[in-house]
């Protein structure tokens, strides 16, 4: 009887027949040894693990007493929908930037010209042609904020893309900046491996598909390390307009794109670096809707009572979703993950989510004047900038929270 059969059938075997040889009890002798190895091992490992455990608790018991001495707090005016103060967390060796802000960051802050968020129109004609072109600057996130941001054209989102399905869309990048950089769109379906390649600096690219899937999509850079690129402002969303007939006439198109920053230092003085750390902690300083901190509270999004308006959300991440909500109201319709088919629609809903690297769109008719927030109602993204509001009936005055 060989040792092999054992080892492809060891439970019949090793029950019923092993008995009857004397090479079956040298075998339980030498299985038996194995195991109590195997039980030697598997206790110094238990022993081993504990004790690393126990030191790298120690030693993160040590980062957070360090960063908890070292952190500064930062004197901050109060604008609506943002941290009150620069708290490190005892619990992370992680140091927070949230709501660093100068003295005059009011000032900055009404000063400050706002993403555009009204959708522009449809390019016209058979195909869509968009040149991207890829710089380096220093963009602001945040009152007195600044970041060295890798963008599209001037800041961060890029440009928002507006087709009509069935359009052809050529699709052009040049890369001025001074890494290789590459653009992934959400609404294409092509080869990634080619139309998504990396372009050096100093040279272009081009690629054209059909937009024929209707909704709203997220771009972006593909290159590696994604998340870096993303986090440093290479992203933008492209809308795709259903077939005529298919969606309610809307009064007022706006497009939000949401997006978290990881800071390496309070930006205030020398523009803010990107931070891996934080970026795979997962611990943003700021969220934003279309790259700057609270920009539509201090400059509203307008309606006029029983406007329809309609939301256009991309979550470019690159790693938190966006839990979109409308203080004061229901979203009268939503379509989930941009999912453009009526049958689809959701109606009369509260809150729904729009994941990393997806979107969503939201019909909201609002009957009564005032002031409406809209919000990732995961609210620390509120506390960290992602808010902003609805002035419906032009009303005056500002939100008390
Ligand atoms: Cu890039």
């Amino acid at each position: 009887m060989s040792t092999s059969r054992y080892a492809s059938h060891p439970a019949p075997a090793g029950r019923s027949k092993a008995v009857d040889s004397s090479d079956s009890v040298a075998l339980w002798a030498v299985v038996s040894l194995l195991l109590g190895i195997l039980v030697a091992v598997l206790g110094l490992f238990a022993v081993m693990m504990w004790a690393d455990a126990h030191n790298a608790k120690d030693a993160a018991n040590r980062a957070a007493a360090k960063v908890s001495g070292g952190a500064t707090t930062t004197d901050r005016p109060g604008m609506p929908g943002m941290a009150a103060g620069n708290t490190a967390s005892a619990v992370s060796s992680l140091q927070s930037y949230a709501g660093a802000a100068p003295t005059n960051a009011a000032e900055l802050a009404a000063a400050h010209t706002p993403y555009p968020a009204t959708l522009p129109a449809a390019a016209a004609g058979a195909v869509a042609n968009v040149h991207l072109r890829l710089t380096d600057i220093t963009v602001q996130i945040a009152p007195g904020v600044k970041y060295s941001a890798w963008a599209w054209a001037g800041g961060a989102p890029g440009p928002v893309i507006h087709v009509r399905q069935g359009q052809q869309v050529k699709i052009t990048l040049t890369n001025n900046g001074a890494i290789p950089h590459s653009v992934d769109f959400h609404a294409a379906r092509v080869a990634p491996d080619k139309a998504f390649a990396d372009v050096a600096p100093g040279s272009s690219v081009s690629y054209t598909f059909r937009a024929n899937d209707p909704g709203v999509f997220m771009y972006h850079c593909g290159t590696k390390p994604v998340l870096m690129h993303i986090a440093n402002g290479m992203y933008g969303a492209i809308v795709v307009e259903p077939k005529p007939g298919v969606l309610p006439k809307a009064d007022r198109d706006y497009v939000l794109v949401a997006s978290e920053w990881y800071l390496g230092s309070d930006g205030l003085g020398s523009p803010a670096q990107f931070d891996m750390a934080k970026a795979h902690a997962r611990q943003p300083d700021w969220m934003t809707f279309n790259g700057y901190a609270g920009q539509y509270v201090q400059h509203p999004l307008v309606a006029k009572p029983g406007e329809l308006v309609r939301f256009w959300v991309v979550d470019a991440g690159p790693s938190l979703d966006t839990d979109f909500h409308i203080v004061g109201t229901v979203l009268n319709t939503a379509y989930p993950f941009g999912d453009m088919n009526p049958a689809d629609a959701l109606h009369d809903v509260q809150t729904v989510t729009v994941p990393a690297g997806g979107g969503g769109v939201f019909d909201v008719k609002i009957d009564k004047p005032g002031l409406y927030p809209f919000v990732s109602h995961a609210f620390a993204a509120v506390d960290e900038g992602q808010v902003g509001l609805l002035n419906v009936g032009g009303v005056h005055g500002t939100m008390s929270h």
